[in-house]
C-alpha cells in the first residue's frame, strides 16, 4: 500500500477551508484530488447549462490550485461507484476521502463506494460534513426529532459553537511518472468543456468560477452591501444580496470562512441596525442548512408534497399556461421580468423566485414540481434541497405551518419594484410604458396591442378564489 490518499471532490471545489482535504493532508503529503464526471448528474434535460459551465470553470480553477499546492486534480468520466474504487486500487492508494452530502442520490452512491473500497481493503473517512456548519445528525428538537419548523431550528442551530476555518492545502507530493501512466490507463482524461458535455452557455455568469472570485464576492458583499441587507435584499432592481449561492452550492468557498466573517463583523458592529442586518444574512445561511437537514431526514421531500392535502391535489396543469410562464409571457409584468432574468442569466432574485412560484402554483394552479424542474434546468445555483424547500414553501405543500400563502403580483411589484425599474430592465417591450401600469399590471388594451405584450393569461382574483375553494374542499376531506 502506498502513502497516497485520493480526495474525491463533488460539491467542494476548493482547497482552502476544506475539512476533508485538511484531514487527508494531516495523514500524508501525498494527497491527490479526483473529480468524476457522472452522466447520472449531467442529463441536459435536467441540468442548467449555466450551472455546468460554472462547475467546469471551477474545476479548471481547482486544477490550478492543486498545481500550486504541488499536486493535481484528476478527472474521470464514468460511474463513480466503479471508477473511484478502480482508480484507487490501480494507484494502490491507502485511502479515499470525501465530504458527505445530504442528497438521496449521494447517500446511495457514497454507500456503494464505501462497500467497494472496503472489499478492496482501501480505507475511507466517514461522516465528514464539510458543506454545513452543523451536520444533520447534530441538531434535534427537545423530543430528539429533526426540526420541521425553521424558527426553533434557527434558535438551536445559532446557539451552537461553530468551527473555525481550516488550513489551505499546501506542500503536497504528486504522483510519480509511473503512477501518471497508471492513472491514464485507469480512465483519467483531460477536463472537457461544458459544450463537450452537451451544455452550451455563452452568456456571462453572475459569479466568475473559482475560489478567488468567490472570496472577492464575499469581500465586496461584507464591505459594501451587508450593512443594509435586511431592507435592500427585497428589491430586485438593487444588487442587495451576496450572489454567493452558486459558490455555496459547489463549495467554492468554505462555509466556516463565511461564518467567521459574519462573527467578525458582529464583534465590530456599533449599532443595533448593523447587527440586525448581519444577523438577517446569518438567518439566510441557516435556511440553507435547514433545508439540507430536511432533505437528509425526509428524503421523500424530493418526490413531492410533504403535506397530505397536497399529495393528490387536482392541479390544472394547462401546458399553454406553463409555456407562457417559462417564457415570461404571462401578461403579468413582474412575473415575466423574473422569468426572463432567469432565462437570460441563469439566476433570479429571491423575492422574484417567491413571486413566480406563487404565481405558477396559486394563479395557474400548476403542479409545483413542474416549476421546480424548470428551475433546475435554468439555475446556476440549482440545488435540490434549497430549490425543493423554496417550492414547497411557495406551494404551501411543505413542512411550513402557515398554509395558504398567496402573493398578489401587483402588490409585490408596487412594494418591491415601485419605479418599475426591474420590470423595464427585463421586459424590454415595456420600457416606455407608464410606471403605474407596469406595477399594477393593468396596461390599457390599446397600448398592449401596439407593443406586442400579452394580456394577462388568467385573472388573479378569480384564480385565487378558485385555488382557495379547491383547497378548502380537500382540507375537509383529509
Ligand atoms: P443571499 O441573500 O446573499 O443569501 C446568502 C446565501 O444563503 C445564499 O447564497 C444561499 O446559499 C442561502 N440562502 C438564502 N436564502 C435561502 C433560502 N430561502 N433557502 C435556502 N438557502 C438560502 N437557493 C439556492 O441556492 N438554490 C436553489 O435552487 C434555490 N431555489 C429556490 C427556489 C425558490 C422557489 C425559492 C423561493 C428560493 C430558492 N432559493 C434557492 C433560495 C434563494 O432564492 C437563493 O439562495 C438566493 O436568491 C441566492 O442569492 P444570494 O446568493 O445573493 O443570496
Ligand atoms: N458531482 C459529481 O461528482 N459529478 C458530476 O458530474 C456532477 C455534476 C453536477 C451537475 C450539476 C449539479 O448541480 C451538480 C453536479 N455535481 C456533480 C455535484 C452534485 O451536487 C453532488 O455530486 C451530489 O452529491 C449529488 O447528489
Amino acid at each position: 500500500m502506498s502513502d497516497l490518499i485520493l480526495f474525491w471532490h463533488r460539491r467542494d471545489l476548493r482547497i482552502s477551508d476544506h475539512t476533508g482535504l485538511a484531514a487527508a493532508r494531516k495523514q500524508t503529503p501525498k494527497v491527490v484530488g479526483v473529480f468524476c464526471l457522472d452522466d447520472n448528474l449531467l442529463n441536459p434535460d435536467e441540468v442548467a447549462p449555466a450551472r455546468v459551465a460554472y462547475m467546469i470553470g471551477c474545476l479548471q480553477s481547482l486544477q490550478q490550485r492543486y498545481l500550486q499546492a504541488g499536486s493535481q486534480l484528476l478527472i474521470l468520466r464514468d460511474n463513480p461507484v466503479t471508477a473511484i474504487p478502480n482508480l484507487a486500487a490501480a494507484l494502490n492508494a491507502k485511502a479515499v476521502f470525501w465530504n458527505w452530502d445530504v442528497e438521496p442520490y449521494a447517500q446511495v452512491r457514497d454507500n456503494e463506494v464505501v462497500s467497494a473500497l472496503k472489499t478492496k481493503g482501501i480505507q475511507t473517512l466517514e461522516q465528514n460534513w464539510d458543506q454545513l456548519l452543523h451536520s444533520p445528525t447534530e441538531i434535534f428538537s427537545g423530543a430528539k426529532t429533526p426540526y420541521t419548523v425553521y424558527t426553533p431550528f434557527w434558535k438551536n442551530w445559532n446557539s451552537k459553537p461553530k468551527n473555525q476555518p481550516v488550513a489551505t492545502l499546501v506542500n503536497c507530493e504528486n504522483l510519480t511518472d509511473a503512477e501518471q501512466e497508471i492513472a491514464k490507463k485507469s480512465g483519467v482524461i483531460n477536463l472537457p468543456t461544458a459544450a463537450d458535455l452537451g451544455f452550451n452557455w455563452d452568456g456571462e455568469l453572475i459569479i466568475a468560477p473559482g475560489e478567488i472570485a468567490a472570496q472577492e464576492k464575499l469581500d465586496n458583499f461584507t464591505k459594501n452591501v451587508i450593512n443594509e441587507y435586511d431592507e435592500q435584499r427585497n428589491y430586485p432592481a438593487v444588487e442587495g444580496t451576496s450572489l454567493l449561492s452558486a459558490a455555496l452550492k459547489f463549495g467554492v468557498i468554505g462555509i466556516r470562512t463565511i461564518w467567521e466573517k459574519t462573527t467578525e463583523l458582529l464583534a465590530n458592529s456599533n449599532s443595533e441596525e448593523v447587527t440586525n442586518n448581519i444577523v438577517s444574512w446569518q438567518k439566510e445561511l441557516a435556511w440553507r442548512e435547514f433545508y439540507q437537514h430536511a432533505m437528509y431526514h425526509f428524503p421523500e421531500l424530493a418526490e413531492g408534497a410533504y403535506r397530505d392535502v397536497f399529495k393528490n391535489f387536482p392541479w390544472k396543469n394547462n401546458e399553454k399556461h406553463f409555456i407562457a410562464w417559462c417564457q415570461g409571457k404571462t401578461g403579468y409584468p413582474i412575473v415575466d421580468a423574473a422569468m426572463r432574468q432567469l432565462n437570460e442569466t441563469g439566476w433570479m432574485h429571491n423575492r422574484c423566485r417567491m413571486i413566480v412560484a406563487s404565481f405558477l402554483t396559486k394563479d395557474l394552479i400548476i403542479n409545483p414540481q413542474w416549476g421546480e424542474k424548470y428551475f433546475m434546468q435554468k439555475l446556476i445555483d440549482g440545488d435540490l434541497s434549497a430549490n425543493n424547500g423554496g417550492w414547497q414553501w411557495s406551494a404551501s405543500s411543505g413542512m411550513d405551518p402557515k398554509p395558504l400563502r398567496i402573493f398578489n403580483p401587483a402588490s409585490q411589484a408596487q412594494k418591491f419594484d415601485p419605479e418599475g425599474e426591474y420590470i423595464r430592465q427585463w421586459v424590454k417591450e415595456l420600457r416606455y410604458v407608464d410606471t403605474q401600469y407596469l406595477i399594477s399590471g393593468k396596461i390599457p388594451p390599446l397600448e398592449l396591442s401596439s407593443i406586442k405584450y400579452p394580456a394577462p393569461i388568467v385573472d388573479h382574483k378569480k384564480q385565487q378564489a378558485l385555488f382557495k375553494k379547491i383547497y378548502q374542499e380537500l382540507k375537509i376531506e383529509n
